[in-house]
C-alpha cells in the first residue's frame, strides 16, 4: 500500500493505490522525529521492504548501538545537551566542488570530543592501491571531521585506532571474531564494528576484499559525517545489484549528448599521459555511493574508441579507476567492423564479424584485464544494428557476447526502440524484445528504461520489466534531467527512482518489484545491473547545479540498496553537502522531497507526457504537430481535441495495458482504478468528466495541478530562505538563483500549456486561479528564442516581474 502527496504544497490529497507510480511507500515517509534518529534509519543489509527509522546506521546499513542524533533545533546530539548553533558569520564559500566529500569540523562540542576519542589514529591495512585511497581517504576526511591530523600507525598505539583491512592484508583483522559477518557481505560489502583490538579500544573496518574496504571507510566517513555516535558501532552492508553502472553519453569531441555541466571529464587528447586529479576525484566520489562500473562514451557512438590508440586512453582511464572499485566499459557501435575493421559487412552471422569481435575483445582485455563489457544501441534511432541484415537484437547481443564471455566482460544490450510502424510507441520495445526472451547470449544483459517512453517527469514503469523472465534485464535510470528542467530545476530524483523501484510488476506474483526484477531474485538470476546516465561535467560543481549533486548521489545509494528509501537517502546527502543543522535539514530535505511532484505539477500533470520544445527537450511546446515522425509530435502524446485529452491505451485503445501482469493491467485499464497521476498516460478523458478522487472536473483539475506545481516552486524559494546564514554564501545565492529561473519557467509552463488546452478544449480558467501573463502566440514564438543554448538552457524572455501566485490568494 502506498500513501500519495498529491499536492507539493502542504494540502496534501490521500489516495492509496496499488501501485508504487506516483507514491512513496508509507513507513519511509515524513521529516525525521524530533530528539532522536534523524535519517539515523538503518537498512537490512539484505532484505526487503524500507528501513525502519532510529535503530542503527546510514540507511542501508544493518546496524546497532549507533544513538540518537541531533534531530531539530535545539534537539540534542548526542542525548546530552548539544544544539547546533547560528554561526555568528556565514560558513566560508564554497563552489561544490567537494561534492558530499568535504568533511568539515563537527560543530558540536561533546560529538567532536567522543569522535577525538575514539578515532584518533588510523592503522595499516596493506600496501594495496586500493588500501592506499581507503587509508588517504580515512586519514582526510577524519582530520577535517576531528579538526586534528591522524598519523598512520602499524598497530594501535592506544584507544582510538581505526583499524583497516581484511583477513588477508591484515593479521589484526584476522585475528577478531568476524568470520559469521564477513560471510555476509560479499566481495564488495563490509562490516564496521567497535571492539577491541590488542586491549585497546578500536574501530575495525574490515571486508573480504581492499574494495570492500574501501566502501567500509566511505560509510564509516558518511556515518562521522552525520555526526552519529560511534559507542558500540555495528554496522554491515553489501549491494543487492552486482554491475551498478554510471552510463556517460560523452562524445570523443569533448561534448556530451544531453549534458548540461559542461564538456566531458574525459581528455581524449591528453590522454594517456595526463591522469589528472579530476579523474581520481571522480573515483573518489563514485566509490563512496558505490559505483562500481562506467561506461566511458555516448550510446549513440563513435566505433573511434575500439581503435588500438583510443583503447589505450581507455586503459588509461581503467588504470586510474581500478584502486577505486570502477571497472570501464565502452559503448559499441554494430557497424565497427566495417568503419574500422576493414569489412564490408557487420552482419552478426558473419564468421569474419564474429572473429573480428572476438579479436577486438581479446585486444581490450590484453589492455585492460578487468574491462566490464559492451553498451549497446542497436537500430534504434538510426543506429545500425543487426535488423540491417535481417537478424535479430538477440542475435547482436548474443555474437557480442560470445565475444565477451571468455574473459567475464557483458553485452548491456539496450531495449529502447521504436519504429515509425505500429500504432503506439510505448508498446514497441515489448513486441520486440519480449518474444527473443533466453536468446541474448550467457553473458547478456537487456537494458531497459524506466518508463515504456523516455525518461519523461513520470511514466508508470516499463511492461517489458518483469516480463523477460530468461534474461537478466537492468534497469537505465536516467540522472541527467534532459526531461526535468536541465541544469536549473530543482528535482531531486530519488523519489522518481523509489517509484520504479517499488512498483510491484506482479511478474512472478505480488512482491516482484522492479527492485527484485532488477537485482535478479525475481527470476533467479546470476548476473545483476542498473545503469544511471550520468549528469556530470566539468563545471566546477560538477552537475550543473549544487542539487543535482544529489541526483548522482541517490543513483550510487539506491543502486547499491534499491531499498533505501529517497528520504534516508536525501537526509543522508544534506547533511554531508550542506549541514547536519536541523533548520538546515528539515527545510532542504523537505524541498527536495517535494520537488520532482512539484515539476510534475507544473511540466505534465496528470500522466500527461512528452510534450516539450522538440530537440531541446526543454520548455513547453504541446502545440507541435509538424515533426516528420508522428510520434516525435506532442500532439501524438497528448491527443487533446474539444472532447478530452490523453492517450487511450485501454484495451479498446491502444491496448499497451496488456503488456503488464495481470493486476497491473486491471488497475491501469480501469477507469475507476487507474491512479490520477497516470490517468492521461492510459486514457482519454473528457473535459468535463470529474475525478472522483478531489471533485473537480478533469479541467479543472488540471489548471489546479499546473497552478499548485508552480506555487510549490515559490514555497520551495521561501523554504530556502530559511538556511541563510547558515551555509555559505556562495552555494546560498547560486541556489537563490536558479530557485528564481526555477519560478519564471514552471509559470512558463503552465501559461502556455493552459493558454493551449484552454484553445483546443473552449475552456477558460475558473476563478480562483491567475490568467495566464501571455497569450498562445507569445509562447508559440518563444520557441524560435528558447533557449539560445541547449547545454544551459534559460528563457530570458520569460524573467520578467515577479511570478505571481498561480493559485489565487
Ligand atoms: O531520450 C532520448 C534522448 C537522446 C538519447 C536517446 C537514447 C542518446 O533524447 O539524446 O540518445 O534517448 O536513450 O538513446
Amino acid at each position: 500500500m502506498f500513501r500519495c502527496q498529491i499536492s507539493a504544497r502542504g494540502i496534501s490529497a490521500l489516495g492509496v493505490f496499488l501501485l508504487g507510480t506516483a507514491c512513496a511507500p508509507s513507513q519511509s515517509t515524513g521529516v525525521p522525529s524530533s530528539g532522536g534518529a534523524a535519517g539515523n534509519s538503518a537498512g537490512q543489509s539484505n532484505s526487503g521492504g524500507k528501513p525502519a527509522a532510529g535503530t542503527g546506521g546510514s540507511p542501508g546499513e544493518a546496524g546497532a548501538g549507533a544513538g540518537p542524533l541531533a534531530g531539530s533545533a535545539g534537539q540534542t546530539a548526542a542525548g546530552g545537551s548539544e544544539t547546533y548553533l547560528t554561526p555568528s558569520e556565514p560558513p566560508q564559500d564554497e563552489d561544490g566542488s567537494s561534492l558530499w566529500l568535504r568533511y568539515p569540523k563537527v560543530p558540536l562540542p561533546g560529538r567532536l570530543a567522543e569522535y577525538r576519542a575514539a578515532l584518533n589514529h588510523v592503522v595499516g591495512g596493506g600496501d594495496s592501491a586500493t588500501l592506499e585511497a581507503a587509508r588517504a581517504e580515512l586519514v582526510k576526511g577524519l582530520s577535517g571531521l576531528t579538526g586534528a591530523e591522524l598519523p598512520v600507525a602499524d598497530q594501535p598505539t592506544g584507544d582510538g585506532a581505526v583499524v583497516l583491512g581484511t583477513p588477508k592484508s591484515s593479521s589484526l583483522v584476522q585475528g577478531l571474531p568476524l568470520v559469521d559477518q564477513l560471510a555476509k557481505v560479499g566481495a564488495e560489502g563490509y562490516v564496521i564494528q567497535a571492539t577491541s583490538v590488542g586491549g585497546k579500544a578500536a574501530i575495525v573496518v574490515a571486508a573480504n576484499s581492499d574494495v570492500g574496504v574501501l566502501h567500509g571507510v566511505f560509510g564509516l566517513l558518511r556515518h562521522v559525517a552525520s555526526h552519529r555516535t560511534v559507542n558500540e558501532l555495528m554496522l554491515s552492508s553489501a549491494p543487492k545489484i552486482q554491475r551498478r553502472v554510471l552510463n556517460h553519453w560523452d562524445n570523443m569531441d569533448g561534448t556530451v549528448e544531453r549534458g548540461y555541466a559542461g564538456k566531458s571529464l574525459w581528455g581524449w587528447s591528453s590522454l594517456p599521459g595526463t591522469i589528472s586529479q579530476r579523474y581520481l576525484d571522480y573515483a573518489r566520489a563514485n566509490a563512496s555511493i558505490g559505483v562500481s562500473g562506467v561506461v566511458l562514451n555516448n550510446v549513440n557512438a563513435n566505433a573511434q574508441i575500439l581503435t588500438a590508440q583510443n583503447l589505450d586512453k581507455v586503459a588509461a582511464l581503467a588504470t586510474a579507476f581500478r584502486p577505486y572499485g570502477i571497472a570501464v566499459y565502452l559503448s559499441a557501435r554494430f557497424s565497427a567492423p566495417i568503419e574500422i575493421g576493414g569489412l564490408n559487412t557487420a552482419d552478426p552471422s558473419s564468421s569474419a564479424v564474429r572473429q573480428w569481435w572476438a579479436g577486438k575483445a581479446d585486444e581490450i582485455y590484453g589492455k585492460i584485464p578487468d574491462f566490464g563489457g559492451f553498451l549497446v544501441k542497436a537500430n534504434s534511432e538510426g543506429q545500425p544494428g543487426p535488423q540491417d541484415y535481417g537478424r535479430s537484437h538477440a542475435d547482436g547481443a548474443k555474437m557480442l557476447s560470445d565475444a565477451l564471455t571468455p574473459h567475464g566482460g557483458v553485452v548491456m544490450w539496450r531495449a529502447f526502440v521504436y519504429s515509425t510502424e505500429g500504432s503506439d510507441r510505448i508498446r514497441q520495445a515489448y513486441d520486440e524484445f519480449k518474444p527473443l526472451d533466453g536468446s541474448f547470449g550467457s553473458n547478456a544483459i537487456v537494458q531497459v528504461k524506466n518508463g515504456p517512453l523516455d525518461f519523461q517527469p513520470r511514466e508508470p514503469f516499463s511492461a517489458l520489466l518483469g516480463a523477460m523472465p530468461k534474461t537478466p534485464l537492468a534497469l537505465e535510470l536516467q540522472i541527467t534531467k534532459e526531461y526535468l528542467g536541465a541544469d536549473t530545476h530543482l528535482a531531486y530524483l530519488g523519489t522518481l527512482f523509489e517509484e520504479v523501484l517499488d512498483a510491484d510488476t506482479h511478474a512472478n506474483g505480488p512482491g516482484s518489484t522492479v527492485a527484485r526484477v532488477v537485482d535478479g531474485s525475481a527470476h533467479g538470476h546470476t548476473i545483476s545491473a542498473i545503469a544511471g546516465v550520468a549528469n556530470v561535467g566539468m563545471d566546477a560543481d560538477w552537475s550543473g547545479s549544487h542539487f543535482n549533486q544529489a541526483n548522482w548521489y541517490a543513483f550510487g545509494r539506491m543502486a547499491w540498496d534499491p531499498d533505501l528509501s529517497a528520504k534516508d537517502v536525501a537526509d543522508e546527502w544534506v547533511r554531508q553537502t550542506f549541514s547536519n543543522d536541523p533548520l538546515v535539514l528539515a527545510p532542504v530535505t523537505g524541498m527536495m522531497m517535494d520537488s520532482r511532484q512539484a515539476l510534475v505539477n507544473y511540466m505534465t500533470p496528470l500522466g500527461l507526457a512528452h510534450i516539450m520544445g522538440t530537440g531541446h527537450h526543454y520548455g513547453p511546446a504541446p502545440w507541435v504537430d509538424d515533426q516528420s515522425r508522428a510520434d516525435w509530435n506532442p500532439v501524438y502524446y497528448h491527443r487533446a481535441d474539444q472532447t478530452g485529452i490523453g492517450f487511450d491505451r485501454s484495451t479498446s485503445g491502444s491496448g499497451a495495458v496488456e503488456q503488464y501482469s495481470a493486476p497491473v493491467r486491471d488497475q491501469l485499464a480501469s477507469r475507476a482504478s487507474v491512479p490520477d497521476d497516470l490517468r492521461l498516460f492510459f486514457h482519454h478523458v473528457g473535459w468535463d468528466e470529474k475525478l472522483s478522487s478531489s471533485g473537480r472536473t478533469l479541467w479543472d483539475e488540471l489548471v489546479h495541478r499546473y497552478s499548485t506545481g508552480v506555487d510549490a516552486v515559490a514555497t520551495f524559494r521561501n523554504q530556502w530562505l530559511s538556511v541563510e546564514g547558515r551555509i555559505d554564501a556562495r552555494r546560498y545565492r547560486e541556489v537563490t538563483d536558479f530557485l528564481k529561473i526555477q519560478h519564471y519557467e514552471a509559470r512558463w509552463w503552465r501559461d502556455a500549456c493552459l493558454q493551449y488546452f484552454a484553445s483546443v478544449s473552449g475552456h477558460e480558467i475558473p476563478s480562483g486561479y491567475a490568467l495566464p501573463a501571455h497569450d498562445l502566440n507569445f509562447y508559440k514564438d518563444l520557441s524560435a528564442k528558447c533557449p539560445s543554448d541547449a547545454t544551459k538552457p534559460r528563457c530570458n524572455d520569460v524573467y520578467t516581474g515577479e511570478p505571481s501566485p498561480a493559485v489565487l490568494p
